[in-house]
């Protein structure tokens, strides 16, 4: 480890200094603030520095290692593990949700960013380039998630039912270069035809048909995706259909949507290039007394079409979870879709964190095996917020919640609970909460190469100096 190019070592920041160990003893870890200050003339110093605190990385490291050793949870294992594990970053939070379709992207369908974080991505190219920072404060290989209004069109208008393989292809070339997956998306908003509320619903048989076209053409997208970057690509199916006041008939939409989604899905394609997802939400901006996509609907609809199901953690009622959704519907679908996300009142998307919320899904991706059968993706987007450091702090939380949950000694208390002894359960439940585990992510981002601690941080001022301020807008 030493002598890798870590850089977390920034002015006034703190250092872990390690007591002195006897036997397996006395593990104490103190922090302790330093000043230190870059520079020409303290470059040797900062190469010290580094190679110090590394060291002290390393010992909290061990530290940490042989407290979780001591509870049976082998910590090298958990790190492995987890570095196989991919996130799909979603595109739309470098921009909320504009895309490059014309100009002036607007924003409806229920989709409202709010803020306005000066230096939003304006081109592909951008938001790219600014992908590319989030991924270097990342540990580990993850994927890309566009929606379809993000295609290159070269300044011609293309149409939602003519999007082709070869307006991604930007994309495509770019993941491949950065060893990236990519995932897909129909964009059923932001668009005349779905200006009344309704796409594959509408009782209007053109308007349903437009949108029936538009499902298969992203379908054949994701497919070429899927081909060329040698990694199944997965399509989400979400559409805002809904009525904002009283419907007096809840079903016709329903069989209208279910009847679209049957011809969108009519051709097989491979799922070692291409998979289906269907997400449901419980309202919408706009939609707020029937959505036609509900939960019910599409949990029938992905069980008896064999479909993944996507969960998004905003789209339910406010103090309804999806962890304990998953353990269930484990039994009955093959494969899930997680829009991991952060509802706040009437909001879906909050930027994630490592809140109870998050350490509940990663623990039940974790203690019921579902890591295999589940694609995990975000979906949240701040604009009042540096967009780049929402999916630094959105992502490491989710990778922070997984390992978390990889260090617990589930054999030991599985055992407890068949045994029936629910005091020790719940007390090994408390005791796992104050774990020395900030030493194993801080050695883990290490291994990665990635910053550790908050030094992320000014690498992404850095970046917001020298180019997002430059940007227009
Ligand atoms: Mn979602």
């Amino acid at each position: 480890m030493k002598g890798k190019n870590l850089f977390f070592m920034r002015k006034n920041c703190g250092i872990p200094v390690v007591s002195v160990v006897i036997g397996d003893e006395c593990q104490i870890i103190e922090w302790v603030s330093l000043s230190f200050e870059m520079g020409n003339d303290n470059n040797k110093r900062f190469d010290d520095f580094k190679e110090q605190t590394m060291s002290a990385v390393e010992q909290a490291y061990e530290l940490a290692k042989s407290r979780y050793a001591e509870l049976g949870v082998d910590t090298d294992a958990a790190m492995k593990k987890l570095a196989n594990i991919k996130i799909s970053l979603h595109c739309w939070q470098g921009d909320d949700v504009s895309g490059f379709e014309s100009a002036s992207g607007i924003s409806d369908g229920g989709i409202l960013a709010t803020g306005n974080y000066p230096g939003k991505a304006q081109t592909p190219e951008q938001l790219r380039a600014d992908a590319d920072v989030a991924f270097k404060m990342i540990p580990g290989k993850h994927r890309f998630s566009l929606h379809a209004i993000y295609l290159e069109n070269q300044g011609k208008k293309v149409e939602r039912d003519a999007i082709r393989p070869e307006h991604f292809q930007g994309w495509i070339d770019w993941a491949k270069a950065n060893g990236l997956g990519l995932d897909f998306n129909p964009t059923y908003f932001s668009h005349p035809k779905s200006a009344d509320g309704f796409t594959i619903s509408s009782p209007d048989k053109d308007i349903r048909d437009f949108w029936v076209r538009h499902g298969i053409a992203c379908r054949k997208v994701a497919e070429e995706m899927g081909k060329q970057l040698g990694t199944s690509s997965v399509v989400n199916f979400w559409m805002p259909d809904g009525f904002k006041d009283i419907p007096v008939d809840r079903l016709a939409p329903r069989q209208r949507m279910a009847e679209s989604l049957d011809k969108i899905f009519a051709e097989k394609i491979d799922p070692k290039f291409e998979l289906d997802a269907v997400e449901s939400k419980l309202f919408g901006i706009g939609s707020e007394t029937y959505v036609v996509g509900s939960h019910e609907f599409f949990m029938g609809y992905a069980m008896s079409r064999k479909k993944l199901i996507c969960l998004d953690a905003g789209h339910f009622h406010p103090s309804e979870g999806i962890a304990d959704k998953l353990s269930s519907m484990s039994l009955f679908v093959d494969e899930f879709l997680l829009h991991v996300s952060r509802p706040v009142r009437w909001d879906s998307d909050h930027v994630v964190i490592w809140n109870d919320d998050l350490r509940s899904i990663a623990e039940e991706l974790v203690r019921n095996d579902l890591l295999g059968r589940t694609h995990i993706g975000l979906d949240f987007f701040d604009a009042t917020i540096n967009r780049i450091a929402a999916w630094v702090i959105g992502t490491r939380s989710m990778i922070k919640a997984l390992l978390a949950a990889m260090l617990e000694p589930l054999a030991e208390m599985r055992k407890w609970e068949n045994e029936g002894d629910y005091t020790r359960r719940l007390a090994m439940l408390e005791e796992l909460k104050t774990m020395p585990f900030g030493a194993v992510w801080d050695y883990y981002c290490a291994q990665h190469n990635v910053p550790v601690g908050t030094a992320w941080i000014d690498d992404v001022r850095k970046y917001e100096a020298d180019v997002l301020s430059q940007r227009r807008g």
